[in-house]
Parts: structure tokens; sequence; C-alpha cells
């Protein structure tokens, strides 16, 4: 009789600009499944709570100063922490929600610029110290204007809370998107947080229900 390999569970990643409601997003998802009979892992990055997370937040919040690199490589080495956490979990065949992952880490480094308006860390270079992380099953990109974003009490006091910088971590995740294929699903976070709920629930639901064949694959 040919024993059926066990189907693992799903990584599924909510990603998009700042004040898309990622965070109400993903906190919404994890009690749905919960209320389900689903106990999921919910996961966020930067995670400030590690020593690594520490610095992030310092810097986010312009407390203290770091190289370009050397931050983004705090960021990459924040998600590396919970990498064989994430993999065991979804083995284990409890599914990780996650609230932004390596795509912000591309797309925010990759969007800064020196006066001149050019780019100051070139885009392979900002992609590589991700790679070998586990890969999502499901990217949700929140895809919403800055004057959308403006509306939800405007972006906060963080370093990277600017309409320019915005717009060009905007047309970064786009061109991202363009690479991922049928992974990457675009959803209009401008709407009421119950229609971008139902998007997100009609395709993770089936998912978390069926489970996911073959070994957790690599970015
Ligand atoms: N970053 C991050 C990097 O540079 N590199 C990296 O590798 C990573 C991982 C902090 C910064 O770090 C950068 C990107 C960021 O600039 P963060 O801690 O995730 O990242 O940022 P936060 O400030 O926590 O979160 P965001 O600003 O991104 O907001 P969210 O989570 O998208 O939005 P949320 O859910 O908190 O909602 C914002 C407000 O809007 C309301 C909410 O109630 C809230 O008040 N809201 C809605 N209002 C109307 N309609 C809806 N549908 C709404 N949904 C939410
Ligand atoms: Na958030």
């Amino acid at each position: 009789m040919a024993s059926q390999s066990p189907r693992r569970a799903p990584f599924i990643v909510i990603e998009g600009l700042d004040r898309s409601g990622k965070t109400t997003q993903t906190s919404r998802l994890y009690a749905r499944l919960k209320e389900t009979g689903t106990q999921a892992n919910l996961i966020k990055f930067p995670d400030r709570t590690t020593t690594i997370g520490q610095m992030i937040d310092s810097y986010l919040r312009s407390a203290s100063e770091l190289d370009d690199r050397a931050v983004h490589l705090l960021f990459s080495a924040n998600r590396w922490e919970l990498a064989s956490m994430i993999e065991k979990s979804l083995i284990a065949g409890t599914p990780v929600v996650c609230d932004r992952y390596a795509f912000s880490g591309i797309t925010f480094s990759g969007s800064k610029v020196n006066s001149e308006g050019e780019p100051l860390l070139p885009f392979e270079w900002c992609r590589s110290p991700d790679i070998g992380l586990p890969a999502p099953d499901i990217v949700f990109f929140f895809d919403i204007t800055p004057e959308k974003a403006k509306e939800r009490g405007g972006y906060g006091e963080e370093r990277y809370e600017k309409e320019e910088m915005q717009l060009r971590v905007r047309d970064s995740f786009h061109r991202i998107g363009r690479e991922m294929g049928t992974t990457w699903v675009t959803i209009d976070a401008g709407r009421e947080r119950d229609q971008v709920e139902q998007d997100v629930w009609k395709l993770v639901e089936p998912l978390v229900k069926e489970g996911v064949d073959g070994p957790v694959t690599k970015l």
C-alpha cells in the first residue's frame, strides 16, 4: 500500500506599504483561524523584542544612526532568528501568519536614495542576505495610495514614513510582484476592513484546509 506523504501547513505573509492595514488583518486572520479550529503562529517583522530587533527599533525611531548596509543586514538577521521556528511549525502542521517579510527588506532598503536621488544600495545586494529563508506559500500585497494611507491618521514619525519614500517602495513592490507570479496576490487595501478580510480569507481557508504538498521551499 503506497503511504501518502503528510501535507504540511502553509506559510502566509501579508506585505505592503505603511498604514495599509497589515497588522489589523494579520490579527484578524489569526483570530478567524482560531475561531474555526486552527491554532496558527502569528509573527511580525521587524520583531522588535529580540536584541537585534531592539537595534532596529532604535534606528527606526531615529534614536540611533546605523550604516545603511548594517541596518539592512540586521533586518535580515532578525528574520533568520525565526527561520527554523517557521520551518518546524509548518512541518508540524501549524500555519504561520506573518506581518511583513523579506519583501519589505528588499523594497525599503532598495528605495533609499542619496541627495542626487540615486539608489544607495543595489537591488541584488539587498536581495542576497534573505536567500535561503523559508519561502511563503502565499503573499498578500496590500496596495494603497499614499493619499489613502494618509487618511489613516497620517504617517507617523518613523524614519521611512515619508511620501516620496513610500512611492518608491510601492513601485518596487509592484516590480517584485511581477516576478513572483501566482504566489503574489495584490489586494486593494484602501477599502473597508471587512472587505479586505473577506478577500484574504477566501484564499487562506482552502489553503489551510487542504495543506501544502512537498517540503518548505526557500527564497
Ligand atoms: N522595514 C521593515 C524595513 O525597512 N526592512 C524590513 O526588512 C522590514 C521587515 C516599520 C518599518 O520598517 C521597515 C518598514 C517600515 O517602515 P512596522 O513595524 O511593520 O515596520 O510598521 P508599523 O508602523 O507597525 O505598521 P504600518 O505603519 O506598516 O501599519 P500597518 O500594519 O500596515 O497598518 P495597521 O493595521 O496598523 O493600520 C494603520 C491604521 O489604519 C487603520 C488602523 O486602525 C490603524 O489606525 N486601518 C484602517 N482604516 C480604514 N480602513 C481600513 N481598511 C483600515 N485598516 C486599518
Ligand atoms: Na504594522
